[in-house]
């Protein structure tokens, strides 16, 4: 068997995924007729043209202003449908996806719109596809501790269909320890704990999600070869690293693929695993992330394995459904 083919048969699991960073130029431009919302773009291929960057910020920029198509509760059924049809034909049996809520209901767009969307969705493929999924509800970083506090209480309706809680946006000049009380308070109703750290922040954001955040997962952590205690610390105690290849490439955080230091990470024994963070931005779905780092760095049958058991490792399965995965 081909390697491409390995790649697309072999069942994984996604583990970084923004929803709203699934939205293709295609329906961006329908929803925009939808709902008379006018785009800085003529075409679809004006969109597509448009997404070069040259930094996490300059890609932000255009992907909140491309979420403001979004704007009822079939919009959002749409989003994540396309996206979970996607994961059938990738062969992801199981995905756990962020949303963003205050890129919504800053523009008015609330809870109530957005999540019976994105449920009925989930149950869909559930059904159709036997695939999995979990939500995590994400906090904006460059945004204030109380407007996450906010966030907090008015997610209080769906708590039960929220598995963790994580945080993103512009990570520099936003540390986590911006956010410890609200993630205290988020552990303690129960949620699983994620947060971006380490893409272009510093190692040391990445030990202050750790210590202060008290995180289940890292989000990216790529910078975490900059400090050899942490190296240490995530090898002896197995927190998984979420790692989105060609989102590194397109966002600049590495110049090449061929620097891609994955590799290096899962040699070095870190729980790391492959994801696509905003597959419609950064040119590539989950499969062509594993296709990119075959191409550049030659990665062998074994280590894609390694990579997709990793995937169900680092989820937040019951025990009994990862070992039946694994
Ligand atoms: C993101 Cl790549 C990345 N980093 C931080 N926040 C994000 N939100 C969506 N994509
Ligand atoms: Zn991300």
């Amino acid at each position: 068997m081909s390697l491409s083919s390995i790649i697309k048969n072999i069942p994984k699991a996604e583990l970084h995924l923004h929803i709203e960073g699934s939205l293709t130029p295609e329906l961006m431009w329908r929803l925009a007729e939808k709902h008379s919302v006018s785009l800085p773009y003529a075409s679809v291929e004006e969109i597509e043209a448009a997404y070069n960057f040259k930094d996490l910020q300059s890609f932000l920029d255009l992907y909140y202003a491309g979420a403001g198509v979004l704007r009822d509760e079939d919009d959002f059924f749409i989003l994540m449908w396309e996206y979970l049809t996607r994961c059938a034909e990738e062969n992801i049996v199981h995905t756990e996806i962020m949303f963003d809520p205050q890129t919504h209901t800053e523009r008015g767009i609330g809870f109530d719109v957005f999540m019976p969307g994105f449920l009925r969705a989930i149950q869909k493929a559930e059904t159709e596809y036997g695939i999995s999924s979990y939500l995590i509800m994400s906090f904006l970083r460059h945004l204030p501790e109380s407007e996450a506090y906010q966030t907090l209480e008015a997610a209080k309706p769906y708590y039960q269909h929220i598995k963790a809680v994580g945080l993103d946006s512009s990570e520099l000049g936003h540390p986590p320890s911006k956010f410890e009380r609200v993630f205290k308070k988020a552990k303690s109703l129960g949620f699983k704990i994620v947060a971006h750290a380490g893409e272009e922040g510093p190692a040391s954001y990445i030990w202050e999600a750790i210590e202060l955040l008290d995180v289940d997962r890292i989000d990216h952590g790529v910078r975490c070869q900059e400090d050899q205690a942490l190296m240490a610390y995530l090898k002896e105690k197995q927190i998984p690293l979420t790692v989105c290849p060609l989102s590194n490439l397109k966002l600049c955080v590495i110049d090449d693929m061929k620097e891609h230091n994955i590799v290096q990470l899962l040699d070095a024994g870190l729980l790391v695993t492959v994801n696509s963070d905003d597959p419609t931005y950064f040119g590539g779905f989950l499969n062509e992330n594993f296709e990119a780092l075959h191409t550049a760095l030659n990665i062998d049958e074994s280590t894609i394995r390694a990579l997709a058991a990793n995937s169900f490792r680092a989820s937040f399965l019951p025990a009994e459904r990862k070992k039946a995965l694994i």
